[in-house]
């Protein structure tokens, strides 16, 4: 199976990253995790983008708040998908990250998730990786049931409650 790079632009990124992380262990994915910035260390944000394939890579995730040039920065350096995640930070709610994350120009594509939507980024890439693993796909299929049925139990109780 092809691992998953998850990338951020600062370690202050990591608690918003932790729930993509959680989401990829509990489906035993591959995955490696990195800190590069597209501002304060551009060449190994370029280096670890232009190498992602060779280096076994099937999708990455790139993580990053304010002016958040990263998910473009490396989608411009690889033609695997990236997905980007814009990270609220202490000013204009992620709303800065969310623009400079999802206004990709023509050409470059970046599937961009809501703010802070680290769990989404990883149901995605897994969901792009089981496009040829049929494992994988069994397990998301899973997962949904089980989320479905957890829902169903929660109407039930509402139901239980209001609906007399
Ligand atoms: C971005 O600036 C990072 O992705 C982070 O979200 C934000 C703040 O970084 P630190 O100042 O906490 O390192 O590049």
């Amino acid at each position: 199976m092809k691992k998953i790079g998850i990338v951020m632009g600062s370690d202050s990124d990591l608690p918003v990253l932790e729930k993509a992380i959680a989401t990829l262990e509990k489906f035993d994915a591959p995955f490696e995790v990195h800190v590069y910035s597209a501002h304060r260390t551009p060449v190994e944000a370029k280096n670890f983008a232009q190498n992602a394939r060779k280096n076994g890579f099937g999708v990455l995730i790139a993580a990053a708040g304010k002016a958040a040039h990263l998910a473009g920065a490396v989608a411009a350096n690889t033609t695997l998908p990236v997905i980007g995640i814009p990270i609220k930070s202490s000013t204009l709610d992620g709303l800065d990250a969310l623009l400079s994350t999802v206004q990709m120009p023509g050409g470059i594509p970046v599937a961009t998730v809501a703010i802070d939507g680290a769990e989404n980024a990883a149901l995605l890439a897994l969901q792009m990786l089981a496009i040829e693993d049929k494992e994988l796909s069994e397990k998301l299929d899973e997962a949904r049931a089980e989320n479905a049925a957890k829902v169903l139990e929660k109407n039930k109780a509402v139901e239980a409650k209001y609906n007399k």
